[in-house]
C-alpha cells in the first residue's frame, strides 16, 4: 500500500473481503455546492450507496494524507471550509503531501486515490471537460486525461454546458475512453437529459456495465470508463432557464478574467446563484441517482 494512503477501517475491511465499495469526490462538497447543503448531500450520498449494497469511500487529502473514507467530522470540515480548501488536481498532490496540507479531490485525484486503494467504481455529479473557447485558452480538464490512464469507472450525469460537449467527446474518443449512456443513446447534459450528442454505447443494467468494465480490464487497457446517467425526468431543469444562466455565468467569467483552476468553481457557483437554488436541488438529485447506479454496479463487479 502507498505510504501516504489511509484507508478507513470499514472500507479496508470491505475491500479485503471482496465486498463492493464506491468512491466519492470531495471537490463537489467544498467547491461544487454551498454549505450546509453540501454536507447534507455528501452524507445522503453515502447513505444511498449503503442502501444499494456498497460501502462509501469519500476521498480527500487531509493533513497531507490521502484519505479513502472520511469521518462525518472530516466531511463537515471540508463542507464548512468550502473554497478555502485547496482544489486538488493531479499536479497538486505532491505539494499537498510534502507540506502536510488539505485538499478537496476533483474527479482526477479521486480516481488516482481510489485506484491506489483498490476501488473500481466512483460516483459523482459532473466531470470536467474541454471548456468553451479552449481553442484559444487551452483549458481542458485534467479529468479527461485521468479517464484515459486510470482504470476506474466514473458514473456521472454527463457534463454541464459550461463546457464544449462536442469537443469533450472528441477528446475522449481520441484517448480511447468509452462513453456509455445508462438507459440512453444521448449524452446527458447534467441538468437536462439531452445534449444533442450521442454516446458510444447504451447499456440498461448494472450487470451490463459490470460486464463492460470487466472486459476492459481483461483486455489490459490502462484507462477507465465514463458512464453517463441522465437526471431523473422529474428533476430535470428547463433547458432555456439553465442555458441562460450558463451564458450569463460564462460572460461574467470572461469579463472578470477568471481563469485556470478557478474557472469551474466560479461557473458552478454563479449558475446556482442565477437560478435561485433550483439548479442546486437538481444537482443533489442527480448525484443520488448516480450513487445508486454506481453502488449496484459495484455489487455486480464483486460477484
Ligand atoms: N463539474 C460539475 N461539478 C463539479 C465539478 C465539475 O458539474 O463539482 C468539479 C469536479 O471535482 C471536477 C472538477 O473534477 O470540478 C473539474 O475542474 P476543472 O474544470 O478545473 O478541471
Ligand atoms: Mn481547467
Amino acid at each position: 500500500m502507498n505510504k501516504y494512503l489511509d484507508i478507513a477501517p470499514e472500507v479496508k475491511e470491505a475491500l479485503a473481503q471482496g465486498r463492493p465499495v464506491v468512491a466519492l469526490e470531495s471537490t463537489i462538497i467544498s467547491h461544487g455546492m454551498p454549505y450546509p447543503k453540501n454536507v447534507e448531500t455528501a452524507l445522503l450520498v453515502e447513505d444511498t450507496i449503503r442502501k444499494n449494497g456498497a460501502v462509501p469511500a469519500t476521498i480527500a487529502v487531509i493533513g497531507g494524507r490521502l484519505k479513502a473514507g472520511l469521518s462525518h467530522e472530516e466531511i463537515e470540515y471540508l463542507g464548512k471550509a468550502g473554497r478555502d480548501v485547496a482544489k486538488a488536481s493531479r499536479r497538486d498532490l505532491p505539494a499537498l503531501v510534502a507540506r502536510g496540507a488539505d485538499g478537496a479531490t476533483t474527479v482526477t485525484t479521486t480516481m488516482i486515490i481510489a485506484h491506489m486503494a483498490g476501488i473500481q467504481v466512483f460516483a459523482t455529479g459532473g466531470i470536467g471537460g474541454v471548456h468553451r473557447g479552449a481553442e484559444t485558452t487551452m483549458d481542458i480538464s485534467a479529468d479527461l486525461e485521468e479517464l484515459a490512464q486510470t482504470p476506474v469507472m466514473v458514473v456521472c450525469a454527463g457534463a454541464k454546458s459550461i463546457l464544449d460537449l462536442g469537443l469533450t467527446l472528441e477528446y475522449l474518443e481520441t484517448h480511447g475512453v468509452p462513453v456509455i449512456g445508462y438507459g440512453t443513446e444521448e449524452l446527458p447534459a447534467f441538468y437536462t437529459r439531452k445534449s444533442g450528442f450521442g454516446v458510444d454505447y447504451r447499456v440498461d443494467s448494472p450487470e451490463e456495465l459490470a460486464a463492460m468494465f470487466r472486459a476492459q480490464r481483461d483486455l489490459g487497457y490502462k484507462g477507465g470508463m465514463l458512464v453517463t446517467n441522465p437526471i431523473p425526468e422529474e428533476y430535470a431543469m428547463d433547458k432555456a432557464v439553465i442555458d441562460a444562466a450558463i451564458e450569463q455565468a460564462l460572460k461574467e467569467s470572461v469579463e472578470q478574467g477568471v481563469h485556470g483552476k478557478e474557472t469551474t468553481p466560479f461557473l458552478l457557483a454563479r449558475v446556482v446563484e442565477l437560478t435561485g437554488g433550483d439548479s442546486l436541488e437538481s444537482n443533489i438529485k442527480l448525484v443520488l441517482n448516480n450513487a445508486a447506479v454506481a453502488a449496484r454496479t459495484a455489487c455486480r463487479l464483486c460477484e
